[in-house]
């Protein structure tokens, strides 16, 4: 189960783009910006999204932890853009992972490089389009590093057992120095799986709203929605040494965030099709969730996920 959530299921718009994308979203930065003194999910119980998980016979979670707009769903000690000053008020971070633990379901952290809110990465002076790629040439990028080595040292020591960072931002990754990051997760928590969203190759390749048609091997990089490379797969089956771990993310309507407006669901028998396709040629299968703002998870949603696991409970577990 991916969860995307934060203040921007308030506005039914796509998380973090109405900033990349000013104009394509009904909304304005200041408005978009200002959504986290609203955010005020009274509802919110962690065990429900476990319950739900366990229904749809998912195995782990990958949580928004901070995605693009810089907003942490955690409470970070070194920003005020955070969760804990919204009207809502407790780290909901700290609940699902006590909740996980509690539960014995793995449990990983969604964390996005790119930071529209931070002044080290972004250079507000300039349009919006230039920045998303990060500024290595500026003297404050060295700053937003050790933003993000602080912030992910307090991820990995705050919260039990991270299953996987999951990195995300997928354009000149080069500009993060992601052995740095790999290093520090390493040390903290040697058994957490690190994705390929870092500039480094990490333990596994994130193919995006796509299945690859074959069977992905070491010597190909899957990056985001490029389906070219799925040209030069694996047609045939690939020695032990060779197979690449991987895992397919997936919306179950076009959104990752909550949005009222988009019903373009994937219908039930699909998203099993996808689960079979997937397990099929030896990967995961990360299938999204927005919960809404109150911190329910939508009727539409909740259908799906309980319709694959009563597939998997009849027709077994690959
Ligand atoms: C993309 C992001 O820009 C989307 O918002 C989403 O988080 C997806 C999983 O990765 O690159």
């Amino acid at each position: 189960m991916f969860i995307h959530w934060g203040p921007y299921s308030l506005a039914s718009v796509e998380a973090s783009w109405p900033i990349m994308q000013p104009g394509k979203w009904n909304i304005t930065e200041a408005e978009y910006v200002a959504l986290y003194k609203r955010f005020n999910p009274t509802k919110y119980d962690p065990d429900h999204f476990i319950d739900l998980a366990r229904a749809a016979g998912q195995k782990y979670m990958v949580f928004t932890t901070k995605h693009h707009d810089g907003f942490c769903m955690f409470d970070s000690s070194y920003t005020d853009y955070k969760i804990t000053n919204t009207p809502y008020g407790k780290d909901i971070v700290k609940q699902l992972a006590d909740a996980c633990t509690r539960r014995d379901m793995q449990l990983g952290f969604y964390y996005s490089p790119p930071d529209m809110h931070h002044p080290g990465f972004r250079d507000t002076s300039k349009p919006v389009r230039e920045n998303w790629h990060g500024q290595p040439e500026r003297p404050e990028w060295s700053s937003y590093l050790d933003y993000m080595q602080l912030q992910l040292s307090e991820l990995l020591t705050r919260y039990g057992v991270v299953k996987d960072i999951w990195f995300d931002g997928l354009n000149n990754q080069e500009k993060y120095d992601g052995q740095r990051f790999l290093d520090l997760i390493h040390k903290l928590q040697p058994p957490t799986l690190v994705n390929d969203r870092i500039g480094v190759p990490g333990d596994y390749v994130t193919p995006e709203q796509f299945i690859p048609k074959a069977i992905p091997t070491k010597d190909v990089r899957i990056q985001g929605i490029d389906t070219s490379v799925q040209k030069k797969l694996h047609t045939g089956i690939p020695s032990a040494a060779d197979f690449q771990l991987w895992e397919t993310c997936m919306t179950i309507n076009n959104t990752w965030a909550y949005n009222a407006n988009d019903h373009d669901y994937k219908s039930s028998h699909d998203l099993i099709r996808g689960l079979v396709e997937v397990a099929s040629r030896g990967g995961n299968f990360l299938l999204n969730v927005g919960p809404q703002p109150d911190g329910m998870i939508q009727p539409e949603f909740q259908e799906r996920l309980r319709a694959i696991g009563d597939w998997i409970t009849v027709n077994g577990d690959a």
